[in-house]
């Protein structure tokens, strides 16, 4: 009778479900993306998975995902459910958001970031200001192996909280390190058993104490943070000069007050201030702790880097942007650092705006739709050495830079990550100018399973390791 209610429905065959629980008994405990993973190799790169009751559409491998998110990008646009996120934002904010307000929020919010009307100062002079505080805050460590989590995050935090708050925070601050930290555990939450099992059957979990319950707790106190901040903002704001992205949306609700309609409000102002402070905090730091892993595991590396950087840009000079299209080497490594680390495995949820035929499957209007990016950024028939950390992966024979089309880390089609050309400046920029400074050593000996995603949930953590910092 299933079978019959896919042929009815036409959606793609996936492994057979169970009333009201779905495939939740298929999918190994804690385990999702390995077992979607697997589900792929059964039953094809485009299946129907039941969470619960609710049919998702998974996509596995660049040709599924880009005949999707590229080939018929309009109607792959939608966001889909993250259960969390509903629960908290309830729609509101540019990620979790559809249709006209998705539209007027992301427009707004890429147009702020590549700086009109947001003061003089450039993204990249505020990068490279805090990468020379993270400089000078790394040589007080006198070469003591340390965990960098704490400094990454606050240096890369501080980037973003300049952008919208208009200001950075002190490394002392200890208020500051403890909000961001909340981050991470955010992460490291909705990743979880738990986390994963709130994604799949929520009726249920919501019912059921354990840590995952903690995410709403955390998330408000985040949202305190952002909502003293726009008060701040609100009493000091001068309307003919703008600080901040705070400011800007500001004068936008202000231009919009008569317009019933609009979307630039209170509360899409709190939650999207959150999505960028949050999303331009997380990954960039995961990215570039991932990073110094790595290169703690392959010295020889981390050598060519330092000789390349030597030949580029020398000792007498900080790091700009211009100087990465003549760092070949940097640029492939970089790329492959965010190969490797796959952050976000699974994508966010994307949907189906509208009814959408699909490899001869109908996919009704707003079923959720899961485009796998670790199946993308390790699909064999794109890469080499899928499995290994290999930066040959984007170099050609004479060692230029090489670009590959399965490189999507960031997505791709209408939703692709709103702060990649953010991302991309901070990774090369910090990497930069801390291996200009620094040999990264470590006294204990990284395996293989350090190095490896572990693959489980929402997002990729990576373990956490000591490293020091020797002046070079
Ligand atoms: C969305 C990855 C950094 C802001 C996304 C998505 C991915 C992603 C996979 C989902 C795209 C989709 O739905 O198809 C990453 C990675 C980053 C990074 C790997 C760093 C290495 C940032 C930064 C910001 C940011 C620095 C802050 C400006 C956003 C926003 C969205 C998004 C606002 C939602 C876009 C939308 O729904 O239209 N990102 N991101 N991300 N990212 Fe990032
Ligand atoms: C992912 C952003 C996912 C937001 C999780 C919601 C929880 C919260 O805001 O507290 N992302 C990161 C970078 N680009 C996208």
């Amino acid at each position: 009778t299933w079978n019959s209610m896919y042929r009815k429905r036409n959606l793609p065959p996936g492994p057979t479900p169970f009333p009201l629980i779905g495939n939740l008994l298929q999918i190994k405990r804690g385990e999702m993306v390995k077992s979607f993973t697997e589900f792929g190799k059964q039953h094809g790169p485009v299946y129907t998975l039941y969470l619960g009751p609710r049919p998702v559409i998974v996509l596995n491998g660049y040709q599924a995902v880009k005949e999707a998110l590229i080939d018929k990008a309009e109607e792959f646009s939608g966001r889909g459910k993250l259960v969390v996120a509903d629960m908290i934002f309830g729609g509101f904010g540019v990620v979790f958001s559809n249709g006209e307000r998705w539209k007027q929020l992301r427009r707004f919010s890429l147009m702020t970031l590549r700086d009109f009307g947001m003061g003089k100062r450039s993204i990249e002079e505020r990068i490279k200001e805090e990468a020379q505080y993270l400089q000078v805050e790394l040589h007080k460590y006198k070469q003591t192996p340390t965990d960098p989590q704490n400094i990454l995050n606050q240096a890369v935090s501080n980037v973003i909280c300049s952008v919208v708050f208009g200001n950075r925070f002190e490394y002392e601050n200890a208020d500051f390190l403890k909000l961001i930290s909340l981050f991470n555990e955010t992460f490291q939450l909705m990743s979880s058993t738990w986390g994963q099992l709130q994604q799949i059957i929520p009726f249920i979990m919501n019912y059921i104490p354990g840590p995952h319950q903690k995410i709403d707790k955390v998330v408000a106190r985040q949202l305190e943070f952002v909502s003293e901040r726009v008060k701040k903002n609100q009493e000091s704001i001068d309307f003919n000069s703008p600080r901040d992205y705070i400011d800007c949306f500001i004068i936008k609700m202000q231009q919009e007050n008569q317009n019933p309609k609009s979307e630039f409000n209170m509360k899409n102002l709190l939650v999207t201030v959150l999505n960028l402070f949050f999303a331009g905090t997380e990954t960039v730091s995961s990215t570039l702790r991932n990073g110094i892993l790595l290169l703690l595991k392959y010295p020889h590396i981390q050598e060519k880097l330092h000789k390349e950087i030597d030949l580029v840009i020398g000792q007498n000079r900080n790091p700009n942007i211009e100087d990465r299209s003549q760092m070949p080497y940097m640029d492939a490594v970089i790329h492959e650092i965010q190969r490797f680390s796959d952050i976000l495995p699974m994508n966010l949820p994307h949907s189906v705006i509208k009814d959408t035929t699909f490899q001869g499957y109908t996919i009704p209007k707003d079923t959720d739709v899961y485009p796998m990016l670790c199946s993308v950024l390790r699909d064999p028939t794109q890469f080499t050495t899928p499995e290994k950390f290999n930066p040959g992966h984007f170099l050609d024979d004479s060692g230029c830079f090489k670009k590959n089309d399965a490189f999507m880390p960031f997505s791709t089609g209408k939703r692709i990550c709103l702060g990649e050309g953010l991302a991309r400046m901070e990774l090369f920029l910090f990497l930069t100018t801390i291996l200009q400074n620094f040999t990264l050593t470590t006294e204990t000996q990284i395996t293989e399973s350090d190095i490896t995603p572990r693959m489980a949930g929402f997002a990729n953590v990576p373990k956490s390791y000591k490293v020091s910092f020797v002046p070079r």
